[in-house]
């Protein structure tokens, strides 16, 4: 066998496992056996490029990261569907057919996915587009974002020449917790919901981000084929699912009692599923009835979603705990005896801060309303006083820290408490998650649950303890060996060039995110240039404002932050911004803009004065720095004369941006 014959066979392999796996949920090789099969063909791919081709499995994150999506007009429109709210309107929407249709019809209930509609192209079996269902007539091609869609057959079988399926993209629920408890531990923002983040990740530029996000696919309509006609939907579901698509679980029915019947249990059952479901569906199964059906101009007359209330059950509290989180905040949670709701066991439910829990009056013993909509973790909808039992008291969040026993300070801007202590175990475990964490100096392998046992071993108590690490004394740890530790010591020695836009990420201080890290790094060249800097200084930079400039100087007056910065010098971590520099010659200054220009348009002069930092203003004041004034300038220039402001004429403002 020649090279390119087993590069094609390899191929083939891989796909035949992908559909195995996703598919049929029947993989007959392990995930290593899996992972070697990639290895290979990597491999040979390596050695000859000249081979590599669109579809093969590992070019699911090959694509370039784009400026923008192209817009796609579809060949077909994506459809949107009806919702009812109630049995009687599905009773009514069964009437409407049999009145509509003189034939016998029989219909087909699918769950409704809750995630993102797609629609993708195959052209001779291989998959070449797939865009996003916009406003149904044009969305936006997102290729390569969808590539990295593990589930989504690149290449499928018994194809006809051109083919165009529809799907939802989603993350499933497991997923999404995963990534939610990691977002947690790092003190970042909570993802609200599946589909959000699935939305997140199809809306990333860098297809390199969307596949770090490991999202799934399910389809549930041939949109188009060029090769034999079916004659029902469900015939297409199974030919698709024969082709390799992951299909959406549907059940054929007669009448539209049984589909009720059906719709129930599925909302009864929704909990089992991999994915969050937001609805059922239930659709005319033959395709010449749907036809002469047609559709409104909103949706299908063929198909209805029926939307399922939000579940809502009592439970008892019978605790409320308190966890503090890497910012030091105290966040109150109750934990109610585990009931079934909406599919899942719920044992706890979010409580957010004091005010919350006043207004509510929840105290432990009370037996409390839960709700789950959509979201993951429950809320407390009301507490029932009428079953409250004697001898409750109302619950006050701890004056000290429920982790550390140091005192609790309430924020003056919010309803947060927070913890006082830079030594409290629980910020201890989160700062150094955190600081290790993709955004900030992305320390491959240093995940949770490797942090707690370097604190818990005694290795390391701050940061800057990582960089002083041995191998050997890791490698004396559970569950790492002499291999684990040489590459976790790879990894952080790597992260010393991190640069200063992630070194500022990583210490974790009040509102300086990524964003906010990046934007000082390109104010600065290192670090020391930015310590130097006071509140007033910092406050000039575009974007960072009095209270985020406050937060940073006080960070930085630290004794125990100056401590860090010193030891993290001496080992060797760099100071220096990898930023592009921003030319900030303006910061500060305020410009007005008077008559004619002759070399800028007056929205070019503006761009210009704030693209150095300056601001742009309409009005004269004693605050004006200057008055660009260009000819037959009339009452600004005269105001600008009477109070004194400098006035500069167009050729030295030139000569001010040169
Ligand atoms: C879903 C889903 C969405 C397709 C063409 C008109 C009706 N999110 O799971 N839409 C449809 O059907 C549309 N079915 C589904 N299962």
């Amino acid at each position: 066998m020649n090279v390119q014959e087993e590069i094609i066979q390899l191929r083939r392999e891989l796909e035949y496992h992908n559909k195995l796996y996703y598919v049929l949920d029947a993989p007959v090789i392990s995930d290593y056996d899996y992972d070697m099969l990639m290895q290979r063909l990597k491999t040979l791919e390596a050695e000859h490029p000249e081979l590599i081709t669109p579809d093969s499995p590992t070019q699911r994150v090959g694509g370039q990261a784009l400026s923008q999506f192209e817009p796609v007009r579809h060949q077909v429109p994506l459809e949107s569907l009806t919702d009812v709210f109630s049995h009687e309107e599905l009773f009514a929407f069964g009437e409407r057919m049999d009145n509509l249709i003189q034939d016998a019809h029989d219909y087909v209930v699918e769950p409704k996915i809750d995630g993102l509609s797609m629609s993708l192209e195959y052209e001779n079996g291989v998959f070449v587009r797939g865009a996003t269902r916009g406003d149904g007539v044009t969305g936006e091609n997102v290729t390569e974002n969808l590539r990295t869609v593990r589930s989504l057959p690149l290449r499928i079988e018994n194809a006809p020449e051109r083919l165009i399926v529809r799907g939802e993209v989603y993350m499933s629920k497991a997923v999404f917790r995963q990534l939610n408890a990691e977002r947690e531990i790092r003190g970042e923002t909570l993802l609200a919901n599946p589909r959000n983040a699935a939305a997140g990740s199809m809306r990333q530029l860098d297809p390199k981000v969307a596949a770090s996000r490991k999202l799934d696919i399910i389809c549930f309509n041939m949109q188009y084929t060029s090769g034999e006609p079916y004659r029902t939907h469900a015939e297409t579901l199974d030919a698709m699912k024969e082709m390799g698509f992951p299909v959406v679980p549907y059940t054929r029915f007669d009448t539209i009692r049984d589909c009720v019947d059906k719709i129930e249990w599925l909302g009864e059952n929704r909990g089992e599923l991999p994915y969050d479901m937001d609805g059922a569906v239930i659709k005319i199964n033959s395709l010449a009835q749907r036809e002469a059906l047609g559709s409104t101009a909103k949706a299908p007359r063929w198909a209805v979603a029926y939307k399922y209330p939000p579940e809502k059950k009592e439970s008892r509290v019978l605790d409320i705990v308190v966890q503090v989180g890497r910012t030091g905040v105290l966040t109150p949670k109750v934990i109610v005896e585990p009931i079934r709701l909406a599919g899942t066991t719920v044992s706890a439910a979010t409580l957010h801060n004091q005010d919350n829990i006043d207004r509510l009056d929840l105290r432990i013993g009370d037996t409390v309303l839960l709700q789950k909509a959509g979201e993951i973790i429950p809320e407390v909808l009301s507490v029932n006083k009428d079953k409250r039992p004697e001898g409750t008291a109302p619950f006050v969040l701890p004056s000290v820290c429920p982790e550390c026993g140091s005192p609790v300070v309430r924020d003056p801007d919010g309803a947060a408490l927070r913890c006082t202590s830079p030594e409290c175990p629980a910020q201890r475990l989160r700062n150094i998650a955190h600081f290790a964490s993709r955004e900030a100096m992305d320390i491959e392998g240093l995940g949770i649950s490797v942090c707690e046992s370097l604190i818990n071993s005694g290795l390391v108590k701050t940061a800057a303890d990582l960089y002083y690490l041995e191998a050997a004394s890791i490698a004396a740890l559970d569950r790492m060996g002499e291999k684990s530790a040489a590459n976790l010591i790879a990894a952080i020695d790597k992260s010393r060039e991190a640069g200063l836009a992630r070194l500022l990420c990583a210490f974790g201080i009040r509102q300086v995110g990524q964003k906010a890290a990046k934007l000082l790094a390109s104010h600065y060249e290192d670090l020391d240039s930015l310590m130097a800097a006071d509140t007033e200084e910092l406050k000039l930079i575009p974007d960072i404002g009095a209270v985020t400039a406050g937060f940073i100087t006080e960070w930085f007056s630290l004794p125990q932050s100056k401590h860090q910065i010193e030891r993290l010098r001496e080992a060797g971590v760099s100071f220096a911004s990898r930023e592009e520099k921003k030319d900030a010659r303006f910061a500060g200054l305020t410009f007005v803009l008077t008559g004619a220009l002759s070399k800028y348009t007056r929205d070019e002069a503006s761009a210009i004065i704030e693209s150095y930092g300056g601001k742009a203003s309409g009005s004269v004041s004693k605050k004006t720095s200057y008055v660009l004034a260009g000819e037959n300038a009339g009452s600004k220039l005269t105001k600008a004369e009477a109070l004194g402001v400098r006035i500069i004429s167009e050729d030295e403002f030139t000569e001010m941006i040169r």
